[in-house]
């Protein structure tokens, strides 16, 4: 199955868009394993894909989380994301995306920055025989992201902005989805306008971050990406369960 079937099917059985940003911290591993691996069993009938990022691999080693992590996430059918944020030379992004891949993920999250020839075009050169995902960063949920993704270029058809820009290079690309701060409901409308009904949005920023999981869907957004709102919670199941927006809404 590719990253695509898998995260549709988990949506429509477990009825929810949730990706849960699994990034718990403690400075010892093994007290970090178990938290981890309780915090999925006690979520894991309300969301759809895991997400984990280099925080979790470096308190546990990408070793562990493989033998672990995502032999559960398998055991339990929901597919698990690299939060890489890829963003180098193509060797490199080549090299770590086949070992993230190699170990057992399902898809990926790279920046677009770094452009096509010789950077972007060697993660999806990994993805391909295995069926899986590139997700493209297009506009993060923090405050200072507007530094950068709204600043103007000019293109042929006259200036705009960078956001926009890498959008279409999302479109062009195929890449399986893109990522939009759901603190910026107006921003996924316009990337939704862009990309069509098609192309999953995928939004962090809900809750401790202050997005609103309701109005990022109504903007656009496909799946929400949320740590912090479920994991700090003192009852996570219940906020996994608050936080679940159905996929037909
Ligand atoms: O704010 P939260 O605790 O719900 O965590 C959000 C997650 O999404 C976290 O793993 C972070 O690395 C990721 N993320 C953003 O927060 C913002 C982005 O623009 C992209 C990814």
């Amino acid at each position: 199955m590719s990253f695509e079937e898998k995260i549709t099917t988990a949506s429509a059985r477990n009825q929810s868009r949730t990706v849960l940003a699994l990034d718990l911290e403690d400075p010892d591993p093994s007290r970090l394993l178990t938290k981890s691996m309780d915090l999925l069993q006690s979520v894991k009938d309300f969301i759809c894909a895991i997400k984990i990022n280099r925080q979790l691999i470096l308190g546990l080693g990408l070793r562990d989380v493989a033998d672990s992590i995502i032999k559960t996430a398998n055991d339990l059918s929901l597919p698990t994301i690299m939060d890489a944020k890829l963003n180098d030379v193509g060797h490199t992004n080549g090299f770590i995306a086949r070992t993230y891949f190699d170990a057992g993920f399902d898809a990926i999250i790279a920046s677009p920055i770094a452009g096509w020839k010789d950077g972007l075009d060697r993660v999806f050169e990994a993805a391909k025989p295995g069926k899986k995902g590139v997700l493209l960063l297009t506009y993060m949920s923090n405050p200072g992201a507007e530094e950068f993704y709204s600043l103007k270029a000019d293109q042929m058809d006259g200036p705009r902005p960078l956001f926009e820009i890498l959008t279409s290079r999302a479109l062009e690309w195929k890449a399986n989805g893109i990522i939009v701060g759901a603190t910026r409901p107006k921003i996924i409308s316009i990337e939704r306008e862009l990309v069509g009904p098609d192309l999953p949005i995928y939004s962090p920023g809900i809750g401790a971050q202050g997005g609103d999981a309701k109005t990022a869907v109504e903007a656009g957004a496909s799946y929400l990406i949320i740590g912090r709102a479920i994991y700090a919670s003192p009852d996570p199941k219940a906020s996994a369960i608050g936080l679940r927006v159905k996929p037909e809404l």
